[in-house]
């Protein structure tokens, strides 16, 4: 018995939807902060969930990041010019961030 031809376009289109979502899933979605002059930039960012934040440190100073909330959610080692560090938003909040070395360096993270 073959598949009459409306249900052969559903099977199509069905195919397409989980396609369509493979490939939303496998896209990895970055977004980046610059660290320059003593300063995040930018200081707030808003990402969606499963985002992975790159913090880049293009100053000629070392700094870290880390964040504010008590156990910390991530924090870094004490970057070098060029060097980066990254962390993947899994789940939605606001995240507060500084840099232990120059605490007034401060920003934050909106997941949504
Ligand atoms: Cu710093």
């Amino acid at each position: 018995m073959t598949a009459k031809p409306w249900c052969r376009r559903s099977l199509i289109a069905g195919w397409g939807i989980v396609l369509a979502f493979s490939a939303k899933r496998t896209e990895a979605a970055t977004a980046t902060i610059v660290i320059d002059d003593y300063l995040f930039m930018p200081a707030e960012l808003r990402v969606s969930i499963g985002t992975t934040v790159v913090w880049e440190n293009r100053d000629s100073s070392p700094h870290n990041v880390l964040s504010v909330a008590d156990p910390r959610v991530f924090r870094s080692r004490a970057m070098a010019t060029g060097e980066r560090f990254e962390f993947t938003f899994a789940a939605p909040g606001t995240y507060g961030y500084f840099c232990g070395l120059h605490p007034h360096m401060q920003g934050f993270v909106v997941v949504e």
